[in-house]
């Protein structure tokens, strides 16, 4: 039998939480022969012994162990895989730029706890918003932990971005592929389907040509209802997506650590190393791919003016909310 991997969760306590965990034990992170212990980190700390004693009661098979605790470098301890969903959401009418403050202080100090306590080549994923900003900020109080190693979420978006194509085309999701998410995960992402494709009987046709009669979709109700899916979901249920992002979290780790489908790409935030004329130093939602454990940079995508001015303008948003990141450090 595999030895376990050691998953943290921060904020386990939490919507996106209650949904992941038992995600994780049912082995859809890691693969049903994986088995795994799963540290939880909250400041809330009777809901989060709730949470504990459910995990308990479900008599996973896959669950070799399970610590509930508010105390940081018990959570870190040892951890091969750390999913940073904890902070303070943005609710209704709140600017992401509210909750900035808050949320640096909290993964400054956690990205210390990670770097002491930490597997050394533990692979981290910043879910809490505003999260390509709190991923940078860890990075910087982390320097121990290899910049390939800390990544941020934005398969959702990129998730949500296949679906509206195949509800649009009435055909299965799993037959669309290669969206890509640039950017930050907030309003300005750019979900860009000029390089998308679906299966057809005999190979794959672009995405673009099955548009050729409504073209101007592409460029405008696909992006804006991406953009602002997660508003929407808010809207209607009164609370931030949580199963969904959940879920994401598990194809993020998952297409990580097993590596991506041949001729498939998916969308994540990571360090950006200038690639497409992104700043170095952003945390910015690429395409990429990944191999044993790895992700590379889809290289050599064409890049039209009306990408190139959307992708540079998410690019833009990052860096200003360095700026007050950093205004919020000291
Ligand atoms: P919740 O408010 O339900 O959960 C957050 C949890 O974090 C709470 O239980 C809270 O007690 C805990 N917490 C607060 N401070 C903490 C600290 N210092 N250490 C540990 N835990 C702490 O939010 P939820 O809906 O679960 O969302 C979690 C985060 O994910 C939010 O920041 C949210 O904005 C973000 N999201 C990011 C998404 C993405 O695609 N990147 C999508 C979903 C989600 O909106």
């Amino acid at each position: 039998e595999k030895e376990p991997v050691t998953v943290l969760v921060t904020g386990a306590a939490g919507q996106i939480g209650y949904a992941l965990v038992p995600m994780i034990a049912r082995g859809a992170m890691l693969g049903g022969d994986q088995p795994v212990i799963i540290h939880m980190l909250d400041v809330a700390s009777e809901s989060l012994n709730a949470v504990k004693m459910e995990l308990i009661d479900s008599a996973f098979p896959l669950l070799r162990g399970v610590v509930a605790t508010t105390d940081v470098s018990e959570a870190c301890q040892g951890v091969n895989i750390a999913i940073m969903a904890g902070g303070i959401p943005r609710r209704e009418g709140m600017e992401r730029k509210d909750v900035m403050s808050k949320n640096v202080s909290i993964y400054k100090s956690q990205a210390s706890a990670l770097q002491q306590h930490a597997a050394p080549d533990c692979k981290v994923l910043v879910v809490a918003n505003p999260a390509n900003t709190n991923a940078l900020i860890l990075r910087e109080f982390a320097p121990a932990i290899s910049e390939k190693n800390i990544t941020c979420l934005t398969r959702l978006d990129h998730n949500r971005a296949l679906a509206q194509i195949s509800e649009k085309l009435d055909i299965h999701v799993s037959e669309v592929k290669n969206v890509i998410i640039w950017g930050n995960h907030s309003s300005t992402q750019y979900p860009d389907a000029s390089h998308a494709t679906v299966k057809i009987e005999r190979g794959e046709k672009r995405v673009a040509e099955l548009f050729a009669d409504d073209d101007k979709w592409l460029q405008t109700e696909f992006i804006t209802t991406v953009q602002q899916r997660g508003a929407e979901i808010i809207k209607v249920r009164k609370q931030s997506s949580a199963l969904s992002a959940a879920s994401a979290v598990c194809d993020h780790i998952r297409d990580w650590v097993l590596g991506t489908p041949k001729g498939t790409w998916v969308s994540m935030g990571v360090y950006s190393d200038g690639s497409y004329g992104i700043p170095p130093g952003l945390m910015y939602s690429f395409p990429v791919t990944c191999k044993n454990g790895e992700w590379s940079i889809v290289e050599g995508l064409k890049i039209d003016a009306f990408s190139r001015e959307k992708m540079d303008a998410s690019a833009r948003e990052l860096i200003e909310e360095k700026v007050l990141a950093n205004s919020c450090l000291y």
